[in-house]
C-alpha cells in the first residue's frame, strides 16, 4: 500500500501506461528494439540465438503486462487462490507456448521473416526449462496451464535450481551425465531482489509462560539463510489471465559477505558461510520414486515450503480478515509428500507467531491442505530420520510429537486397546533412528488425499491407506485421474493434426473443450480426412527419422512400424521386458529363412530415458539397449526388418517431437506399480496406439476408447502379491522365450555378458519382484497382434482416429476442474476487459 502512487500523480502514469504489441509491425519494432538496446547487438550482428532472444524478451513483455493486471484482478476481487506446492515444475521450452496461448504465433513467423528468421529454427533455440524429473514435474507444469487457462486464481510454488535435471549424454552404450545449468539467458524469470524471507535452521526452543500462564515456545538461535523470489509469468490459453510461478532461490542471509568474519580476517570462512547458503537450492535431486534421506534435500523442502508459506500468509494478513477465514482465501495443494512440512509450518506460525489456540490452529491447517498421492512403491516412500530434524528444524519436530499424540489419543478412543492399529497408523515410526513417516503426517494434516487414477486411487484405500479410511472414513479419500494439456501435447507439438481437428471439429473449440474430439467420430470413413491424417503421421515419423539419423547415426524407414517406450527408466515400468522381447525377436528373424524373413514387418524399436546416476540397475537397462542396437543394426540379414535405437536425453523439447511419431507405444508396468502414467495419454492423442497393462490410467484409456483400440495383456494387479509369493516360496520356471533371450545374453552375443548378469540374475534367480516372466509370454503374443493389425493400415488408421475422438476426457481441464470444485472449493474469475479500469482505485 505504501508504494502505491498518490491519486494525483496517477494521471501521469495512465498517460504512459504501457500496452502490449498488436500487430506484426508491432511486434517487429520490439525485437529489434531488444536486438539493439537489451542484447547491445545489431543487424549486423544478430543470430538465431539473439532473434531467439529478443523475440522472447518482447513476448515476455507482453505476459508480464497481463500478469500484472490478472494479479491486480485477483487481489481486488478478493477470490479465494489455490497455491500449488511442487518441488519439480518440468516446463520445457516457453516461447512456442507463449505465442500460441496468447494468439501470435502467426503474427511473430511473419514478422521474423520478414527480420530474416525462420520461426522453428528460432523456438529452438531455447534451453528447455528442465526443473523435475518426469511424470510428477510434469504434471505440475500441465496444472500451471489449465489453471491459467480456466481463469483460476492460482500460483505454482517451487525451488528455482541452478541445475535442473542432467543431459544425458551416451558413449560408448553407457549413461553420462552432464549438468544442466541452464540460468546462463533466462528471459522467463523476473528476480525480485524486494522479495525476500529470512529462513531458519537448526537453533535450539525456548519455552516460557505468558501472563495469562499459557506455554509460548519460541525457536531460537541456529543460522538464517535468505530465499529470493523469482517469478515466471504462466500464460492462459486465448485468455488474458496470467498468472505466477514463484522460485525461490537461497542466498546469504546477511548480504555478500559476513562483514564480522571479514572484519575479523576470516574471508574464506565467509566465502564458504555463502556458497553453503547457495547451495541449497543448486540442484534438482534427480531420483524419481526413490526416497534417499539426505539431509540437503530436507534442507531444501524446509527452504522452500518456509519461504512460500510466509508469502501466502503475508498475502491473507493484508485483508485483515480473522484467522479462521484462512481456509476460505487459501487453498494450498501437496504435490506428494516433498512439501508436508508446509502443514508442520503453518501450524507453528499460527501457535507460536500468531498466538492461535492449538485446536483453532489445527483446524485451519487441516481445512486449508489437500494431499496427492503419487506412488504405492515402498521405497519411494518419504521417511525422514527424527534426529535429523531435531537438528534441522526443533521447534517442528516438537509439533509433529503433539499432532502425532492428539490424533493417535483420538483413534485409541475410537477403537479402544488396539495397540497394532496405533503402530501402523503413527505418524512416527518406532524403529532404529526412529523416522517420521511423511504420508502419515500429509493424511492427518489434509481434508482431502488423492491418487490420480482410479486404479490407484483403490490400491491405496485397500493397501498402504487402508487404516487411514477406517479412522477418518472414505470421504477424505478420493481420486483425480490425471489429464494433459492439449495445448502443449496437441497443438504446440503436433500442428498439423491440430489444424486437421479443427477443420473437422467447428474450429479450436477442441483446445478448450477437449470432449469435442469426438466429432471426429462423423469423419472416420471420411476418405480425404484419413488420407491427410495418414499424410500428417508419416511426415512426423519422416522427421523422427532424421533425428535418429543425426543423432545415433542409424538409418530407419519411415514405413517400419515405430514402437517407443520413452520415460524415466525403472524396473517397474519395465524397460528389461522391451529389449529383451527386442532380443527374441532379432532370433526369431535371424532363424528364418530369407524367404520367410521376407514376410516380415520392419519395425524400429525406439526407447529414450534418463536413469537417476545412482541406480545401477536402470544404467545396466540402458547400456543393454545400446548393446543390442550395435548388433542389430549392422546385422545383414535383418537389414530394416529390425533397428533398436536408444534417443539421448529425453526431455520435454524431445518428446514433442518424438510422441507425434509413434505407431506404437509402450506402457508396461507390473500391474500396480504405475500410479497413472500420463505419456500414455499423449501418445493415444496424437494419433499412436499403446500396448500396456492393466495399470494406472491404461485402464480408463481402455474403457473411453474402447478395447478393440488398445493392446493389453499380462497378469492383473490383484495377483502380483500371489505371484510374488511364488516365486519366493514354491517353484519358479523361467519363461522358455525369455531363457533363450538370458542365453544368448550369456554367450556373449551383446557383449560382456558380466555387464548384463544383474538384470538377468534379478529376474531368474532373486525371485521376479517385477514379473518379467511372468507377462513375458502374454507380450510377446499381444505383440504378434500389434504386427498383424498394422498390416492392415486401413483398419489401423480406423483404430488410431477412433481413439483420439475418445480422448476428451484426458484433458487437464477436466482434472483441473475437480480438483476446484472437490478438493479446494475455488471458482475461476471471468475475465471482463468492459468493466476494467485501466487501473484499479
Ligand atoms: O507421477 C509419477 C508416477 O510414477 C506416474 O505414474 C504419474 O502419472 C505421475 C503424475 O501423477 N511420479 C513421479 O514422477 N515421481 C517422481 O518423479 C518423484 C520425484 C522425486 C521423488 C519421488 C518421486
Amino acid at each position: 500500500v505504501e508504494a502505491s502512487i498518490p491519486e494525483p500523480q496517477r494521471e501521469a502514469w495512465l498517460k504512459h501506461q504501457t500496452s502490449p504489441f498488436k500487430d506484426k509491425d508491432g511486434f517487429e519494432r520490439e525485437v529489434v528494439r531488444h536486438v539493439e538496446t537489451t542484447l547491445a547487438r545489431s543487424l549486423y550482428n544478430c543470430d538465431e540465438s539473439a532473434a531467439y532472444a529478443a523475440c522472447a524478451l518482447a513476448f515476455r513483455d507482453r505476459l508480464i503486462l497481463e500478469w500484472n493486471r490478472t494479479q491486480q484482478r485477483q487481489t481486488f476481487a478478493d477470490s479465494k487462490r489455490v497455491y500449488y506446492l511442487s518441488l519439480e515444475f518440468l516446463m520445457g521450452r516457453a516461447l512456442d507456448n507463449a505465442m500460441l496461448n496468447v494468439g501470435q504465433k502467426d503474427l511473430a513467423k511473419a514478422g521474423l521473416a520478414e527480420l530474416g528468421f525462420r520461426i522453428e529454427d528460432v523456438i529452438q533455440q531455447e534451453h528447455d526449462a528442465a526443473l523435475g524429473n518426469g511424470g510428477l514435474g510434469r504434471l505440475a507444469a500441465c496444472f500451471l496451464d489449465s489453471l491459467a487457462s480456466l481463469n483460476y486464481p492460482a500460483w505454482g510454488y517451487g525451488l528455482r535450481y541452478r541445475y535442473g535435471i542432467f543431459k544425458q549424454e551416451i558413449i560408448d552404450g553407457y549413461q553420462v551425465e552432464v549438468p544442466d545449468y541452464w540460468l546462463d539467458f533466462n528471459p522467463w524469470e523476473f528476480p525480485r531482489h524486494d522479495v525476500t524471507v529470512d529462513i531458519q535452521f537448526y537453533g535450539h526452543v525456548v519455552k516460557s509462560t505468558d501472563e495469562s500462564g499459557k506455554t509460548v515456545c519460541r525457536w531460537e538461535g541456529g543460522e538464517t539463510v535468505k530465499a529470493v523470489a523469482y517469478d515466471v509469468p504462466i500464460p492462459g490459453y486465448d485468455t488474458p489471465t496470467t498468472n505466477n510461478l514463484r522460485l525461490w532461490s537461497s542466498k546469504a542471509a546477511s548480504g555478500e559477505f559476513d562483514f564480522q568474519k571479514f572484519n575479523s580476517g576470516d574471508y574464506e570462512s565467509s566465502v564458504a558461510d555463502q556458497q553453503r547458503a547457495e547451495t541449497i537450492s543448486a540442484v534438482l535431486y534427480p531420483n524419481d520414486n526413490l526416497d534417499r534421506g539426505k539431509e540437503l534435500r530436507l534442507k531444501q523442502q524446509y527452504f522452500w515450503v518456509a519461504a512460500s508459506l510466509y508469502d501466502i500468509v503475508r498475502r491473507f494478513k493484508k485483508s485483515k480478515r480473522p484467522w479462521k477465514e484462512f481456509p476460505d482465501k487459501v487453498a494450498i495443494q501437496l504435490n506428494d509428500t516433498h512439501p508436508t512440512l508446509a502443514i508442520v509450518e503453518l501450524q507453528r506460525i499460527l501457535v507460536d507467531l500468531e498466538g492461535l489456540e492449538w485446536d483453532e490452529a489445527w483446524n485451519i491447517v487441516v481445512n486449508t491442505f489437500g494431499y496427492t498421492n503419487h506412488t504405492v512403491l515402498p521405497e519411494a516412500l518419504e521417511k525422514w530420520s527424527v534426529p535429523l530434524i531435531q537438528h534441522l528444524l526443533p521447534r517442528h519436530l516438537q509439533i509433529i510429537y503433539d499432532v502425532n499424540l492428539f490424533f493417535l489419543q483420538s483413534v485409541e478412543r475410537q477403537f479402544p486397546n488396539n495397540r497394532d492399529l496405533l503402530r501402523e497408523v503413527s505418524i512416527i515410526e518406532e524403529s532404529q533412528p526412529k523416522m517420521v513417516r511423511m504420508a502419515h503426517l500429509a493424511i492427518v494434516g489434509s481434508h482431502k488425499v488423492n491418487g490420480v487414477a482410479e486404479l490407484h486411487s483403490d490400491l491405496i484405500k485397500t493397501t498402504i491407506f487402508k487404516d487411514f479410511v477406517e479412522i477418518f472414513g472414505p470421504d477424505k479419500f478420493t481420486n483425480v485421474t490425471n489429464g494433459i494439456t492439449p495445448r502443449r501435447w496437441l497443438h504446440q507439438a503436433n500442428p498439423r493434426l491440430s489444424e486437421l481437428i479443427a477443420s473437422k471439429t467447428g474450429g479450436k473449440g477442441f483446445l478448450t473443450d477437449l470432449t469435442l474430439l469426438s466429432k471426429l467420430e462423423l469423419y472416420v470413413d471420411d476418405k480425404e480426412f484419413r488420407k491427410e491424417w495418414a499424410e500428417i503421421k508419416y511426415a512426423n515419423k519422416v522427421r523422427l527419422a532424421k533425428h535418429i539419423k543425426a543423432t545415433t547415426g542409424v538409418t530407419v524407414s519411415p514405413s517400419a512400424l515405430f514402437d517407443v517406450q520413452v520415460k524415466r527408466i525403472h524396473e517397474y515400468k519395465r524397460q528389461q521386458m522391451n529389449i529383451f522381447g527386442a532380443i527374441h525377436r532379432y532370433l526369431t528373424l535371424k532363424a528364418m529363412t530369407p524367404e520367410e524373413r521376407q514376410k516380415q514387418l520392419p519395425r524400429v524399436s525406439i526407447f529414450g530415458g534418463k536413469a537417476a546416476p545412482g541406480y545401477w540397475m536402470a544404467k545396466q537397462i540402458i547400456h543393454l539397449i545400446n548393446n543390442v542396437g550395435a548388433v542389430v543394426n549392422n546385422d545383414k540379414d535383418i537389414g530394416d526388418l529390425l533397428k533398436v535405437v536408444f534417443l539421448e536425453d529425453y526431455n520435454v523439447s524431445k518428446a514433442e517431437m518424438i510422441i507425434p511419431a509413434s505407431d506404437i507405444s509402450e506402457h508396461i508396468s507390473t500391474a500396480g506399480t504405475e500410479a497413472s502414467g500420463t505419456s500414455n495419454m499423449k501418445f493415444v492423442l496424437n494419433g499412436g496406439l499403446i500396448i500396456g497393462t492393466c495399470d494406472g490410467a491404461n485402464i480408463e484409456i481402455t474403457r473411453e476408447i474402447g478395447e478393440n483400440n488398445i493392446f493389453l495383456f499380462g497378469n492383473l494387479a490383484e495377483d502380483v502379491e500371489e505371484l510374488r509369493h511364488a516365486h519366493l516360496y514354491g517353484q519358479h520356471t523361467i519363461d522358455a522365450d525369455l531363457a533363450r533371450v538370458f542365453d544368448e545374453i550369456e554367450r556373449g552375443t551383446f557383449g560382456n555378458p558380466q555387464d548384463f548378469a544383474g538384470m538377468v540374475s534379478a529376474v531368474r534367480d532373486h525371485g521376479d519382484y517385477y514379473l518379467v516372466s511372468d507377462d513375458f509370454h502374454s507380450y510377446l503374443e499381444t505383440h504378434a497382434l500389434v504386427d498383424e493389425a498394422y498390416r492392415d493400415q486401413e483398419q489401423w488408421l480406423t483404430k488410431c482416429i477412433t481413439s483420439v475422438a475418445r480422448m476428451g476426457f484426458f484433458s487437464s481441464d477436466r482434472c483441473i476442474n475437480e480438483y476446484a470444485e472437490g478438493i479446494w472449493n475455488i471458482e475461476p474469475l471471468v475475465v471482463d476487459r468492459d468493466k476494467e479500469t485501466a487501473a484499479p482505485k
